[in-house]
């Protein structure tokens, strides 16, 4: 990092002050993660340098498949980088059985933008789930564009245990006949059946979308049922379970490819970042390892013991508990007293504790204020916490709870917190830099 610190001492200052604050604070957000030194070595290379509009293949007008002995570029110089997105596109099928991988769009978002644009026209009908239950702004929010152009119905959660009941999916399905059926949610403690979903797509003659960006790393490992069978489209972002640099993926069957590819570029970007897609790559081929098998078992083990160790400390969680790498704490109506979620989050904060305030189904504060916690392990799991650590964090965030009001208090809680960070190191060689 010596060039950036002597050429711009201010953003070198407020990235040495960031890698402090990721390796000495507690990481519980569910979306995010710490990625190896190989994906961040080739996020930050040379490669950011290449325009490369167009794909390493030509779809062939004779056989109508992807020839990778054609040349779909509209810029010179792209023999490796034609490379690195090939191994990309190969690992990401191999890992998910897919028969198409996208692996350009540059976000979450982007990867459902180009999914829906695939499949569906303006005003065509989505049955999706409630952002407020677990889903997603791109699941149809009014305030994204999934929302202001298509005619969204939302399924929820049931009331009493937090999970789908699939009968009325499916009734909704029936009486709203959508075009698109969306599966897929960003605070759903409990696995998915994407199985179900496809029956009542079949039903109803809709296309099944899944957005699995939570639990691709789960999927990964074959430690959650993999959508890609049963999904038209499965879109996901790449940084959160799955631990690659932060951006987005397609897998769809092929007969949804061509359209896929043309509304990805040139419909809705332009140059794709080879920086990324490397890193991609390297993540993915990381994916592929027993290694990560072993890590993802653990993130689930993780939650699982995290769910028992907070419900042993009084909290109550949506659903019960988890399948997942993802937990969501009900603090109750305000009604009821206690700290909101954004309270909550904040003192969180204060004792170096980071998490996301999150609606829970039948909320009734707003989501900037909301009534949860959402946690997740995939973070704290990298850097090797186990089972006797969640018991600990469990603890800790009990405390928080009992003193969210009492800065002195959290300030004692923050000491613990970084003591136990600090015994687990992070990105140790990089810290360095910056001393
Ligand atoms: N913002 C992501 C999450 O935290 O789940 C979803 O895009």
């Amino acid at each position: 990092m010596k060039h950036l610190k002597l050429k711009d001492p201010e953003i070198f200052g407020f990235i040495g002050e960031e890698i402090k604050r990721q390796t000495e604070n507690l990481e519980l957000i569910a979306s995010e993660n710490f990625v190896s030194r190989a994906v961040l070595e080739a996020a930050g290379s040379i490669l950011t340098n290449k325009y490369a509009e167009g794909y390493p293949y030509r779809w062939s007008k004779k056989t109508g498949k992807a020839n990778y002995n054609l040349y779909g570029r509209y810029y010179g110089g792209c023999e490796y980088v034609d490379e690195i997105e090939k191994l990309a596109i190969e690992r990401a099928k191999e890992i998910f059985g897919a028969e198409h991988a996208n692996v350009q769009p540059h976000s979450g978002s982007q990867a459902n933008m180009a999914a829906y644009f695939s499949l569906i026209k303006p005003g065509d009908t989505v049955l999706s789930l409630e952002l407020s239950h677990g889903g997603h702004l791109t699941h149809g929010h009014p305030l994204s564009f999934s929302g202001a152009l298509y005619n969204i119905v939302h399924y929820g959660v049931e009331k009493e245990t937090g999970v789908f009941d699939y009968d009325k999916v499916r009734k909704l399905a029936i009486e709203t006949k959508p075009k698109l059926l969306l599966a897929g949610a960003s605070a759903y403690p409990r696995s998915i059946d994407f199985k179900i979903f496809r029956e009542i797509a079949d039903e109803v003659g809709a296309f099944l979308m899944v957005d699995m960006a939570h639990i691709a790393g789960l999927v990964a490992a074959g430690l959650h049922q993999n959508p890609v069978p049963y999904a038209d489209i499965v879109t996901s972002t790449t940084h959160k379970t799955l631990r690659g640099p932060r951006s987005g993926i397609i897998l769809c069957k092929e007969k949804h490819a061509q359209e896929v590819d043309r509304q990805v570029f040139p419909g809705i970007q332009g140059g794709p970042l080879m920086h990324i897609i490397a890193a991609k790559a390297v993540a993915f081929k990381e994916a592929m390892s027993d290694e990560y098998k072993q890590y993802q078992k653990q993130v689930i083990k993780n939650a699982d013991t995290l769910a028992k160790a907070l419900i042993d400390n009084g909290f109550k969680l949506v659903s019960g508990g988890t399948d997942t790498h993802l937990l969501l704490i009900d603090l109750g109506t305000e009604e009821e007293g206690g700290p909101s979620g954004k309270v909550m989050e904040g003192a969180l904060d204060l004792a170096a504790i980071t998490a996301n305030k999150n609606t829970v189904p039948f909320d009734t504060r707003t989501p900037f204020v909301a009534s949860g916690i959402r946690l997740g392990t995939p973070a704290v799991t990298s850097r090797d916490m186990k089972e006797s650590e969640m018991v600990k964090i469990a603890g800790f965030i009990r405390e928080v709870y009992d003193n969210y009001d009492n800065e002195t208090k959290l300030s004692e809680i923050k000491t613990k917190v970084n003591q136990l960070c600090n015994s687990f190191p992070l990105y140790d060689d990089l810290i360095k830099d910056f001393e």
